[in-house]
């Protein structure tokens, strides 16, 4: 059981993902926001349940659906707000977007349009973690459809073979866009498919932040210690369509009220309730306090120029001499 600053920490990531989540809903619907959002609703305890063991130096590699993996790896809400709202003061200048977010400086590697882009990118940050014995971790998270893509398997193989300090989080969340993860995985526990690469494997109930907390801490601690890699997986769901906009013709809607009940957040408030950790009053001040913060990113954003269509081309390579512009 972790400790109290431990627990309200996770509770306040889970409630800040959830606050900055219906804040971009709400934009996107409004028409203020270009491209595509995917929103990570439902999901919350995953990051914030594997971000709580993670240092401020150690690697997270993101998908599409990245937001909530941004937040509870310390980035700022108000420059993903400009970000994905494509002003100027945002994390790529407002030239990448909600899929394309990253804060070297906190250890987010990025966000990826690639499904199942991230893979060799994690495994290339815990390569250099070991080979600089820096001591630090990467963790990978990524879908239910990335595990059937082939950089899943020859990231796994690799981690293991050179023992790598990486931790694979599957959010098995059902779906892959339309697709149920029934109909196009091979198996029903991705975790699995570590038996294949000879590391561990182990699944946790995705909407259980202390389940999800406790595994990812000893795989965290395991990779190191020099232990190598683990294949963590959430069972979890997205309450939300795949993007905003979704039609969701795939599904029922009592599938979806099925898992509304089963939502993180309120099942980490009876919890914290039933504890004694947090009462209503404190639980409401965390709330309101997380909507201020997103109130103030949008402000922030709103208020923040476009980019100059003159600096379209600029920054479009890194200048990696010697690592430099890596932040690796
Ligand atoms: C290589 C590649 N193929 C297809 C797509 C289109 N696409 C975007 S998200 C997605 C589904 C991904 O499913 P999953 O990995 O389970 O993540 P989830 O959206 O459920 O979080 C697909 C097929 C893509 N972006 N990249
Ligand atoms: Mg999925």
């Amino acid at each position: 059981m972790p400790d109290r600053d431990t627990l309200i920490h996770i509770y306040t990531t889970m409630v800040r993902i959830r606050a900055f989540e219906e804040k971009v809903e709400e934009l996107f619907l409004a028409g203020k926001i270009p491209g595509f959002v995917h929103l990570y609703i439902g999901e919350e305890g995953v990051a914030s349940g594997v971000c709580a063991s993670l240092d401020r130096s150690d690697y997270i590699v993101s998908t599409h659906r990245g937001h909530g993996h941004c937040i509870a790896k310390g980035a700022s809400p108000r420059r993903m707000m400009a970000e994905i709202l494509g002003k100027s003061t945002g994390y790529c200048k407002g030239k990448g977007g909600s899929m394309h977010i990253a804060d070297f400086s906190v250890g987010m590697l990025g966000a990826n349009g690639v499904v199942g882009g991230g893979f060799n990118i994690a495994v290339g940050a815990a390569l250099s973690a070991k080979m600089r014995r820096s001591g630090q971790v990467a963790v990978c998270f990524f879908g239910d459809g990335a595990s059937n893509r082939g950089t899943f398997h020859e990231a796994m193989n690799m981690a293991s073979v050179f023992d790598l300090p990486c931790v694979f989080v599957c959010e098995h969340n059902q779906y892959a866009s339309t697709t149920p993860s029934t109909y196009s995985v091979s198996v029903k526990d991705v975790a699995d498919r570590a038996v294949g690469y000879g590391i561990p494997g182990v699944t946790v109930d995705g909407n259980d932040v202390l389940a999800v907390y406790e595994a990812a801490r000893e795989a965290i601690a395991r990779a190191r210690q020099g232990g190598g890699p683990t294949l963590l997986e959430a069972k979890t769901y997205r309450i939300k369509g795949h993007f905003v906009g979704d039609p969701e013709r795939y599904r029922d809607r009592s599938e979806v009220e099925r898992w509304r009940e089963k939502c993180p957040i309120l099942r980490f408030e009876d919890r914290l309730r039933a504890d004694g950790v947090l009462g209503d009053a404190e639980m409401e001040g965390i709330r309101s306090a997380a909507h201020q913060e997103i109130l103030e990113a949008v402000s922030f954003a709103e208020e923040s120029a476009y980019p100059d269509p003159d600096d379209a081309f600029s920054d479009l390579y890194a200048s990696c001499a010697q690592g430099e512009g890596c932040g690796i």
